[in-house]
This record gives structure tokens, C-alpha cells and sequence, in this order.
């Protein structure tokens, strides 16, 4: 495991980001944890975060020309990642973002900041099934960019509709990386060597077996 890794990890503990329990997501399953990048809610919280994903993406070598924050977690994520990419990397890159409904006034439209165009990055919290990730990628499509990748917090490498993950099925179908910062895997290797403190090992194991890749 990497340190921003470890790094990302007790950070999102710090922050009940990440909880253990019971939560039944999108899909309907029902997830022995859950993580809301919504409480990554102070400054402080949000330039370590920005750090994370901003390492991350320079680790890949992913070449991109904009990053894009989907409404609504991503916008903040997105901000922070582009402040870090400056301050920490030296790299000043345009950054944009979407209403959830276009404005009839003023700029009008559904995108905000920076041209969407060339390779676009997007910047997310977490994919699941993919549902929220596909809708991004159409309105690329239509505002006449290519997609270059998808940075998101959490990998929760479950199966989608067949065997692969919705993450595989969505670096096959546009042949792009989703690069994540941490994985499921992450979470479970760091309760180990833990010695389990949420008593949340067993849980995890088994809901991997039942839906992971
Ligand atoms: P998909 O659209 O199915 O990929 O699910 C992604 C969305 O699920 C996220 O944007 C969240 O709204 C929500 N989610 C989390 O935020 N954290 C989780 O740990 C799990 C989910 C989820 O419902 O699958």
C-alpha cells in the first residue's frame, strides 16, 4: 500500500467518511460499509483529500487536457485535485464542472469554468455500478471532448451485470484507465494489519465473496 494510500484510508476513518454498519446502496445490496466523500467537509479535510487524488494522478501518467467535477460531489473534489496539481506538482490545469439544471441567464448552460475540450479527466467519489459515471461520460460525448480517465476516491470492486466489474466493463467499452485511490482490497488489508478494530473483518470478507471481482 502506498503512504497516500494509508494516508487516504485514515483520513476518511477521521472523518466518517468511511463507516462500518449496515447501508444498502444504489443497487440494492446491502454493504457491510459505506463511504460518503460528503463529509470530507472542512479545509483542511478537502486539501488533504485534493493531495490524495492529485498524487494519484501524477503516479498513472494519465495525459489529460481538463479536469471535470461531475454535480455534485465531484465539483468540490475536483477543485481541490486541480489546487493540488498546481501547488504540489506544478501544473495548472483548466477545470470545469456541470449543472444538474441549465440556466436560461447569464453564462446559460450546463457547463461552468473551463472549456470542455480534448481529453477530459473526470473526478468522482465513488463508482458502484457505474450508473453516475455513464451519464458524465454522454455529456463529454456531446459537448464534442474525448474522455482521457476517471480518478475516484473508491474502487468498491463489485460485479456488475455479468462477471466483470462495472469499473472493467467501463475501461473496456471506452478503453480508458479508472484510476482509483484506494480499493476494497485497501480497506480490508488495513483492517488486518489493525488487528480489526471496527470488528468489521469478517463482514468485508464475506461480502467480497458474495459480490467482488
Ligand atoms: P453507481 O452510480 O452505482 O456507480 O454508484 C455511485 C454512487 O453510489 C455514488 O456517487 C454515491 O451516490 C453512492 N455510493 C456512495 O457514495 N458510497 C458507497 O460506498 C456506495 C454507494 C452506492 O450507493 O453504491
Amino acid at each position: 500500500m502506498q503512504s497516500y494510500q494509508k494516508e487516504f484510508i485514515e483520513l476518511a476513518r477521521g472523518h466518517d467518511v468511511l463507516r462500518f454498519g449496515e447501508f444498502t446502496l444504489k443497487s440494492g445490496r446491502v454493504s457491510p460499509y459505506f463511504f460518503n466523500a460528503g463529509l470530507f467537509a472542512s479545509g483542511a479535510a478537502l486539501a488533504a483529500l485534493g493531495r490524495c487524488y492529485a498524487d494519484r494522478i501524477v503516479d498513472s501518467g494519465v495525459e489529460f487536457d481538463v479536469l471535470l467535477g461531475p454535480a455534485y460531489k465531484g465539483i468540490p473534489l475536483a477543485a481541490a485535485t486541480a489546487v493540488a496539481l498546481s501547488d504540489r506538482h506544478g501544473r495548472d490545469v483548466p477545470f470545469a464542472y456541470n449543472r444538474k439544471e441549465a440556466k436560461a441567464h447569464g453564462e446559460g448552460g450546463m457547463l461552468v469554468g473551463a472549456p470542455l475540450e480534448g481529453k477530459v479527466l473526470v473526478i468522482d467519489d465513488v463508482i458502484t455500478a457505474g450508473t453516475a459515471v455513464r451519464e458524465v461520460i454522454t455529456m463529454i460525448e456531446e459537448a464534442g471532448a474525448s474522455l482521457a480517465g476517471v480518478a475516484i476516491g473508491l474502487n468498491r470492486q463489485e460485479r456488475g451485470a455479468g462477471e466483470l466489474s462495472a469499473i472493467q466493463e467501463i475501461e473496456q467499452a471506452h478503453g480508458i484507465p479508472v484510476l482509483s485511490i484506494i480499493d476494497m482490497a485497501h480497506i480490508i488489508d488495513y483492517l488486518e494489519s489493525q488487528g480489526d478494530p471496527d470488528g468489521a473483518l469478517q463482514g468485508m470478507q464475506e461480502y467480497r465473496g458474495k459480490y467482488g471481482v
